[in-house]
């Protein structure tokens, strides 16, 4: 429950952009004007659902919604015809992967200034709570603010870090922090990358070298690389995401700040775009405000209605 109002909240302004406005669109109609459709095709393409799913979106409600009338509150039936499409949008998706062995390595990877600090600290902090002991890798080398603002985290989690100098070779760094983690029996090394990369050869060479460390000195590693967006930047994270899709096998995205966006929708253009599944989202700033990402869950505090 408290999973659900969490979202809730954090999905407030997206919902009141599109359920709210929807309302006013949909209840108190005798007839079914040709303008409400388009009116609503622009609210999901407002709420950055994707034009081309935001314009299939319509033509199902526009096709099944005669049968599904209620007298006065059309709004209903819109909602649900959306809930059982958005649904299966999401569920199209893959699956989270199964557990891996005994220690796991995640990558936290995207463009300066997403998320990428706060989310590897909120994902060390899942994995306390799931009872493994994990270890923060301050990978991100190239500001020399990086690692102390990692390593604040780390005091606060009362975690392990295993951090070097500024300008160091973070391949090095992650070397360092898989013997250590091994060394202290860690269950999790989740490592904090640089988003200050100068072109995108840069950053696949960095991505390619750390894939090949963790390979290296850990069976099927990285288990994980998560790539974290700005939920305000909408379809640019789009093209931010093409990018590092590119650059290094992804395997999930990290939606940090939705809450305080009305941008939310953009968790299906993701998915539909890229195919990449959306694992987790950030709703604040706080060590406790990252919850995974569950389709149903998510699709229900999108579209309830206040
Ligand atoms: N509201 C909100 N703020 C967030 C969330 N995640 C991160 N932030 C804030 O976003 C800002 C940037 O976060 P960082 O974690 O430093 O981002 P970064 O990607 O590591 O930045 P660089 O290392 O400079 O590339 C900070 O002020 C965070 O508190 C979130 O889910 N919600
Ligand atoms: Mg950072």
């Amino acid at each position: 429950m408290k999973t659900l109002s969490r979202l809730r909240e954090g999905l407030a302004k997206t919902r009141r952009g599109l359920v709210g406005r929807m309302g006013e669109l949909f209840t108190g109609r005798e007839e079914l004007a040709p303008e409400i459709f388009a009116r609503l095709e622009e609210l999901l393409i407002e709420a950055d659902l994707g034009v081309d799913l935001s314009l299939e979106l319509v033509a199902a409600v526009r096709e099944r919604l005669p049968a599904a009338r209620v007298a006065g509150d059309d709004l209903a039936g819109v909602l649900g015809i959306l809930r059982e499409l958005l649904a299966a949008e999401l569920a199209a998706l893959p699956a989270p992967p199964p557990p891996a062995g005994d220690l796991t390595v995640t990558l936290v990877v995207g463009v300066n200034g997403v998320g990428k600090t706060t989310t590897a600290a909120k994902l060390a902090r899942h994995e306390q709570r799931a009872g493994r002991r994990v270890l923060l890798a301050a990978a991100d080398t190239f500001r020399a603010a990086a690692s102390e603002q990692l390593g604040v985290w780390a005091d606060r989690l009362g975690c392990d870090m295993v951090r070097h100098q500024p300008g160091a070779d973070p391949a090095a760094v992650l070397f360092d922090a898989l013997q250590a983690a091994r060394a202290r029996g860690a269950g999790a090394v989740i490592v904090d990358t640089a988003g200050r990369l100068h072109n995108k050869e840069h950053l696949m060479r960095e991505l390619a070298k750390l894939r090949k460390v963790a390979g290296r000195e850990v069976a099927g590693a990285p288990h994980a690389v998560l790539l974290v967006l700005d939920a305000n930047t909408g379809q640019n994270a789009i093209q931010q995401s093409r990018v590092f899709k590119e650059a290094t096998a992804v395997t999930g995205i990290v939606l940090a700040k939705l809450d305080g966006t009305a941008r939310g929708g953009v968790v299906f253009a993701i998915g539909r775009e890229l195919g990449i599944p959306v694992r987790w989202v950030g709703l604040g700033e706080g060590l406790d405000d990252l919850e995974p990402f569950q389709p149903d869950a998510f699709v229900d505090a999108l579209l309830a209605r206040e």
